[in-house]
């Protein structure tokens, strides 16, 4: 799965950086991106692999929504019962075509299938575990309690959401800080100043951050009654969503 490739997406200065994409230029160095980006990167996919593990139920659905290389998807699928089916979504072809490769080379057994596709339109159904590892961040705004309502409406009993995300914080100070804190673990990562500045650019307006508190009222009126923090590593943060209530 790793390609080996140094993110420099941003290091090039010609001109101003344009919106980001999920492109073939970024799909060819998203490991590194992401690994470089997300503070404790790994310690959310670790967390995905053992709450997999604990929450997957015999034959049932486990999506990954906005799958991209398919690493929170493996980890889904190698640590669930084989009676399970995995569903990867992501709707960028050059993220899909790279994640079905990486797939491919994956020998564990439950079935699994990756569709280009927008997970707003995606049907959940049958579901025990559903993930969305730094995706809901890139949804605009207006459509994301929908999404969440489908989850809670498509998971079983016993089924959990597991949510990852960058945060923002109301108090001013607190924000300053975690922010500045994040820039440092980019630089300290080998990202130049140009780099930060230029990427952080491109995401105005991409990558849109909920603080904690709004991301517990809209999982509470979506349905899910319980919500857990399960990892905070600077701005970063793990949600897992219950629903243990019949609700209307
Ligand atoms: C990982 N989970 O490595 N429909 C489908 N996919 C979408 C949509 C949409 N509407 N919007 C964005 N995406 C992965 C990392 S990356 C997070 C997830 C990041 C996809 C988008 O194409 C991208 O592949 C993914 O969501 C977000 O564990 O880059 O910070």
């Amino acid at each position: 799965m790793p390609t080996g490739k140094t993110d420099n997406v941003y290091a090039r200065t010609v001109g101003p950086p344009r919106a980001f994409e999920f492109d073939a230029q970024v799909a060819d160095v998203f490991e590194s991106m992401i690994e470089r980006s997300v503070p404790g990167y790994h310690l959310f996919l670790d967390m995905i692999s053992l709450l997999t593990e604990r929450f997957a139920i015999h034959h049932t659905n486990c999506y990954d929504l906005g799958c991209s290389l398919g690493a929170s998807t493996l980890r889904i699928r190698q640590h669930l019962p084989e009676t399970c089916h995995v569903i990867g979504i992501d709707n960028s072809t050059a993220m899909v075509e790279r994640c079905r490769i990486n797939v491919e080379r994956d020998r564990s057994r439950a079935s699994i299938e990756i569709r280009e596709e927008d997970l707003r339109h995606t049907v959940i159904e049958n579901a025990s575990i559903v993930v969305m590892n730094f995706t809901l961040q890139f949804i605009p705004e207006k459509d994301r309690s929908l999404i969440l309502k489908h989850i809670s409406d498509g998971l079983v009993d016993g089924g959990v959401l597991i949510l990852c995300e960058k945060v923002s914080f109301n108090d001013s100070e607190q924000q300053t800080l975690l922010q500045n804190l994040h820039l440092a673990f980019k630089r300290f990562k080998g990202y130049s100043d140009l780099e930060i500045s230029r990427k952080r650019a491109a995401l105005e307006n991409v990558l849109i951050p909920d603080t904690i508190p709004e991301h517990r009222e809209r999982l509470g009126f979506t349905g899910f009654d319980q919500v857990e923090p399960i990892v905070q590593c600077l701005n970063f943060i793990a949600l897992l969503a219950r629903r243990t209530k019949n609700g209307p």
